[in-house]
């Protein structure tokens, strides 16, 4: 059985990335994804790309025992016997904790894919937020994607090429816009890259919402501008997905950027998820009550 683990930071474009690789396989893949809330948006997403999917059940690996990520690829293997097996980590999983649960289960071939955001990496790293986290995720990687590059400056994406290189100089790296590299990626074993430093965890809030159906897109985006401007705490990553006047829609807010676009499928439930350090949960709670009606509730 092949490993990929796509690791990368909160909206870096794991999602994206795995669902260009999981549909140009002939090969029988399942996506393993541990998605942040409970929400499971990255798993309908998959599901609507005709992917395969398990969710890890208990929120982030960064939080919750080995032990159930074990269990759960034990599983997939015996459930579904797949030859290639995607792990997509939440965004602030740290990727050797990954990589210890496999070794674990003699599972020692595998590829670590690290998915870069060009618009956000260089500031991150200089402003050290997050400590060593990135990079962590950076220079575990046996292949490296600077994303988003189509959001960049020639300057901007010539000096994150160069943090990546000087964090990591192993590394295969690709510039990709929408995570696509136009090329098949080569299957590494993976050394043991594994910092003698371990980066500590990160721990976010977590909150997720259902929200009922019918609701206007404008007024998605216009709350998703108000979480991004610290309205309600200090969020780094909200998504979702909702049925809203305009039709079927995806949400994504990435560090500040807010983009949306059309679904083309019907949603199971409509549902966010936000994500930032210190939630006004209470707050947040109550305006999209006001907002959305009554049929905003936790999940
Ligand atoms: N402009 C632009 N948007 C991108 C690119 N890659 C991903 N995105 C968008 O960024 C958002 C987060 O991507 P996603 O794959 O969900 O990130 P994940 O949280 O790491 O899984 C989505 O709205 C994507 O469509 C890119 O190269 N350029
Ligand atoms: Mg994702």
């Amino acid at each position: 059985m092949k490993i990929t683990i796509v690791s990368g930071m909160l909206g870096s474009g794991k999602t994206t990335f795995i669902q260009h690789i999981a549909a140009d396989t002939a090969q029988k893949t399942v996506v393993l994804v541990n998605d942040f809330g409970k929400a499971g948006i990255d798993g309908e997403l998959f599901s609507a790309a005709g992917i395969d999917s398990i969710e890890l059940p208990s929120g982030c690996i960064c939080c919750t025992l080995k032990i159930d990520l074990q269990t759960t690829i034990r599983k997939i293997i015996g459930d579904h016997a797949p030859e290639h097996l995607i792990i997509e980590p939440s965004g602030i999983a740290s990727p050797s904790g990954v990589i210890d649960a496999l070794a674990e289960l003699e599972l020692k071939q595998f590829t670590v894919v690290g998915i870069v955001d060009a618009t956000e990496f260089v500031e991150l790293y200089e402003a050290e937020m997050y400590g060593k986290f990135f990079q962590e995720q950076v220079s575990i990687a046996d292949i490296v994607l600077i994303n988003k590059i189509d959001l960049v400056d020639d300057d901007l994406r010539q000096k994150t090429a160069n943090l990546v290189n000087t964090l990591n100089p192993r590394a295969i790296t690709f510039e990709t816009v929408r995570a696509a590299v136009n090329e098949p990626l080569p299957d590494m074993g993976h050394e043991d890259r594994t910092p003698a430093e371990r980066a500590p965890r990160l721990c976010f809030d977590t909150l997720s919402l259902t929200l009922k159906s019918g609701v206007s897109f404008g007024s998605i985006e216009v709350f998703l501008k108000e979480l991004s401007q610290g309205v309600f705490g200090n969020i780094v990553r909200a998504k979702a997905l909702a049925e809203t006047d305009k039709g079927p829609a995806k949400f994504d807010l990435v560090f500040g950027n807010i983009s949306s676009e059309l679904f083309n499928r019907q949603l199971s439930e409509n549902r966010m998820v936000i994500i930032g350090e210190t939630l006004d949960s209470k707050r947040i709670l109550q305006e999209a009550a006001t907002r959305w009606g009554s049929g905003m509730s936790f999940l």
